[in-house]
Parts: structure tokens; sequence; C-alpha cells
């Protein structure tokens, strides 16, 4: 059983794409496991993007996720990373498909709206800079016999 980390950036919270970014997801079959809003601060942005540290857009991207709050979630299920990464799109928009959220909803790379972990290594580190155990919670569903 895998999770992901998906973040809502905050250039997607401030053009109110939350509950349609949420919404695709959700809709795709993904079970939520985990949410909160935050406001991020330098020390824990940094961290997450500790593996683009020395990059030239490090300092912009520090400072972007920082400018505003935003949205964690913990999805969990069979091969949740790739379903995410696939719904996200490319992380230049331009090169997105449609009928991806980066494809259908931004322009520019700097604002793609959504972040998810690229592998389940990554996700365990990530969920952990956000979450406690106690706060991913463990539940059943119904539907997920027919999804
Ligand atoms: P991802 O979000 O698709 O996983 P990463 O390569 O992990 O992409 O980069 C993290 C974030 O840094 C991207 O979502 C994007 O906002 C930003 N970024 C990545 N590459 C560039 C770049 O070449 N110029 C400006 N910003 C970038
Ligand atoms: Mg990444």
């Amino acid at each position: 059983m895998e999770r992901s980390l998906v973040l809502i950036k905050p250039d997607a919270i401030q053009r109110g794409l939350t509950g349609e970014i949420i919404t695709r997801l959700e809709k795709k079959g993904l079970k939520l496991v985990a949410i909160k809003m935050i406001h991020l601060d330098r020390s824990l942005a940094e961290k997450h993007y500790a593996i683009h540290e020395g990059k030239p857009f490090f300092k912009d991207l520090v400072s972007f996720i920082t400018s505003s709050p935003i949205i964690a979630i913990v999805f969990q299920g069979d091969n949740v990373v790739n379903i995410i990464r696939r719904s996200m799109g490319e992380t230049n928009p331009a090169e997105s498909a449609s009928g991806t959220i980066r494809g259908d909803y931004a322009i520019s790379i700097e604002h793609n709206l959504i972040h998810g972990s690229d592998s389940s290594q990554n996700a365990a580190k990530e969920i952990g800079l956000f979450f406690s155990s106690g706060e991913i919670l463990d539940y059943s569903r119904d539907i997920d016999r027919w999804t």
C-alpha cells in the first residue's frame, strides 16, 4: 500500500482552485487519509525542497511556497504516486497535456498549482515533514471494491 503527499500550492489557493484539484483526485477514486491547511515557514519549505537546493530557482521556489497558505494532503492506495503524477501533468504546464491539472489550469512553471511526491521513498520522507502518524487516519471505504 503506497502513500503520496500532495500540496495544493499558494497559487491554487489564491485562484480558488482547491476544490477543483481535490475533486479531480477524489473522483479518480483516490483515498484521502490526511488533510490540513498550513502556512509553511522557510525552514519546512527548505526541507521539503532540499533536493533542489543550489538550483537557480530554489530561492524563488521557497519564497513562493511560503507566500500564502497551502493545503497538505496524504492519499493512500496502490500505485498512488504514479497515478497522482499522471493526473498532475508535467512540471512545466506548457508541456502538460490537456486533461491534467497543470495542463488545464496553469501556464508557468513557477506557478504550477500542485505538488505530488515523485517516488514512494520521497513520499514517506515528505509525509513525515508535514504529518505526525496520529494525523493519518486508518479507515475502510465500501467504494474501494468498485474502483
Ligand atoms: P515537480 O513539482 O513536477 O515534481 P520538481 O522538479 O520537483 O517538479 O521541481 C519542484 C518545483 O520547482 C516545480 O513544481 C516548479 O514549480 C519549480 N521548478 C522546477 N524546475 C524549474 C525551473 O526550471 N524554473 C523555475 N521553477 C522550476
Ligand atoms: Mg518534485
